[in-house]
Parts: structure tokens; C-alpha cells; sequence
């Protein structure tokens, strides 16, 4: 019989904690993760190569507003929940980005100046009244899990935005083609995070690395990360699936 339960210890023990990865080799293996990302979601696929209708476009900056919105939320539970102090002086530069400071108006309000330039006024977009209940969800995830988790595990969470540059640089070069009908200047929320995102991966990118050393931290922090494309994901599926249900009943 102790043959078996050492035999059973030993199983557990190497099935328990496979091999870490070392540092490179995670970092390769949280990137594989952008196969999961939200450009490959169709519509953004649509987005990009110009099908998307006025009102699509319109739905889809009206429920983002609502991620935005509550990034910095999602950011001052990050710094409730830790107690380094170098780590929340750089940690705090993510919420001022959002809500401005001093001249700087921040990205909320640049959101703000897309929503005009694709003709939505302030008072509808700031309502909230066109969030998806599907986004709403998505989104409280997001801030409740940054509530709830290690701080170390919301800033691994962060780490979608390895993949971001890319999106925003999508819309940049694409919109002007596509979307004439957008004011120019209301893309300029997209053209400051290109370089506001890879800071934040810069910084993220070293707590993760630093934080999941062993095999079972490691597939944590890969979960982790799924969750949150899994967010964005959901965020795409129910602002596509709103805008089906917006067209159908409008040609009824
Ligand atoms: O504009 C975005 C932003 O400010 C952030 C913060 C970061 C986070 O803390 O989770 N993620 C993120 C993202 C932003 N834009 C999204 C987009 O598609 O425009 C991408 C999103 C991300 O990749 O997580």
C-alpha cells in the first residue's frame, strides 16, 4: 500500500507543478495568447475593411466608452490592493492617463471627442443608455476581478494590451478609407495609446515575469490572461449581436 501512495505522491508532485518556463520562454508563451485577441473577432475584422455600418460604429464607440470609463476604476483597485510603493508610483500614471491632469484632458475625454466625431453627443454617450447588458457584464468583470484578485494577477490581466498597438494602428490606417464620414481629429484617443500601451506592457511585462515563477504560477498567469481576452471577446459578441437586433427591428 505505500508503494501505490508514494507512487500516487511522486504523480502528484510532478503533475502538481510541471517544469517553469524560463523568463523568455513565458514571455513567448503569453504572446502565443494574441491568437485569442479581439482583432480577430469578426467584428473587428468588419471594422477594419470598411463594412460596418454608421450605426454600428456608433454602437461600438457608445459601449466602449463604458470599458474606458471604468479603466481607471479598474486601475485604483489595482493601487488599493498594493502595498508597493514603486510599483504605484508608476501604476498611477495609467489612471491620470485616463482621467487627465492638469492640461492634459486625459483619454476619457478624448473617448468623449470620438463620440462627437462619429456623431454621438456628450449627453447620450456619458448616459450610458446604448451599453449592451452583455458589455456592462464584461466590463464589471473586469473591475471586480481587480477588486478581488492579488494585485500582481489585475497587472497580468493588463497584459492584453502586448497586442494593442496593433488594433489601434488598424483604425488609424483604416478609418480615414473606410469611414470618411468620421472627423479626423476624433481618432486622436487611438494615435496616444500606441505609445501610452507599450509603457504600460514595459511595466506589466515585468511584474508578470518577475511574479509566476514556478510551472503552476506560470499556468495561472496564462489563465489569467485568457480571462481578460475572453472580456474583450465577450465585449465584440454582444455589441455585434446588439447592432443585429438594432437592424432587424429598424427594417421591421
Ligand atoms: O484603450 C485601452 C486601454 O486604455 C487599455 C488599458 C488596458 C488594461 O488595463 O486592461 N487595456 C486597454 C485596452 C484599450 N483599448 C482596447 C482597444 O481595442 O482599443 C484594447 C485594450 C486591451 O488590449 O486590453
Amino acid at each position: 500500500m505505500s508503494i501505490v501512495l508514494s507512487n500516487l505522491a511522486a504523480y502528484n508532485q510532478k503533475h502538481a507543478d510541471p517544469q517553469a518556463w524560463d523568463r523568455d520562454e513565458f514571455e513567448q508563451q503569453l504572446r502565443a495568447k494574441g491568437a485569442s485577441y479581439h482583432i480577430h473577432h469578426p467584428f473587428n475584422i468588419r471594422m477594419n475593411s470598411g463594412q460596418l455600418s454608421k450605426e454600428e460604429i456608433q454602437y461600438w464607440v457608445a459601449n466602449r466608452f463604458y470599458y474606458q470609463i471604468n479603466i481607471p476604476l479598474k486601475d485604483a483597485a489595482v493601487m488599493s490592493n498594493c502595498p508597493d510603493r514603486e510599483t504605484r508610483r508608476r501604476w498611477i500614471l495609467r489612471m491620470l492617463d485616463h482621467d487627465g491632469f492638469g492640461d492634459n484632458e486625459g483619454g476619457i475625454e478624448a473617448w468623449s471627442r470620438l463620440g462627437l466625431a462619429v456623431g454621438i453627443s456628450r449627453e447620450d454617450l456619458w448616459s450610458l443608455k446604448l451599453v449592451a447588458p452583455g458589455v456592462r457584464f464584461a466590463v464589471d468583470a473586469y473591475v471586480n476581478f481587480a477588486r478581488q484578485a492579488p494585485w500582481q494577477e489585475s497587472v497580468c490581466s493588463s497584459l492584453t494590451e502586448m497586442f494593442a498597438p496593433k488594433i489601434h494602428k488598424d483604425r488609424l490606417a483604416n478609418w480615414p478609407t473606410h469611414y470618411q464620414w468620421i472627423e479626423p481629429d476624433g481618432l486622436e484617443y487611438f494615435r496616444s495609446r500606441i505609445s501610452l500601451a507599450e509603457r504600460d506592457v514595459e511595466h506589466g511585462l515585468q511584474v508578470t515575469l518577475d511574479y509566476f515563477t514556478t510551472g503552476q504560477q506560470q499556468a495561472r498567469a496564462l489563465e489569467i490572461l485568457q480571462f481578460k481576452l475572453d472580456i474583450l471577446w465577450s465585449m465584440l459578441d454582444a455589441i455585434e449581436k446588439a447592432c443585429q437586433v438594432n437592424s432587424e427591428t429598424n427594417h421591421d
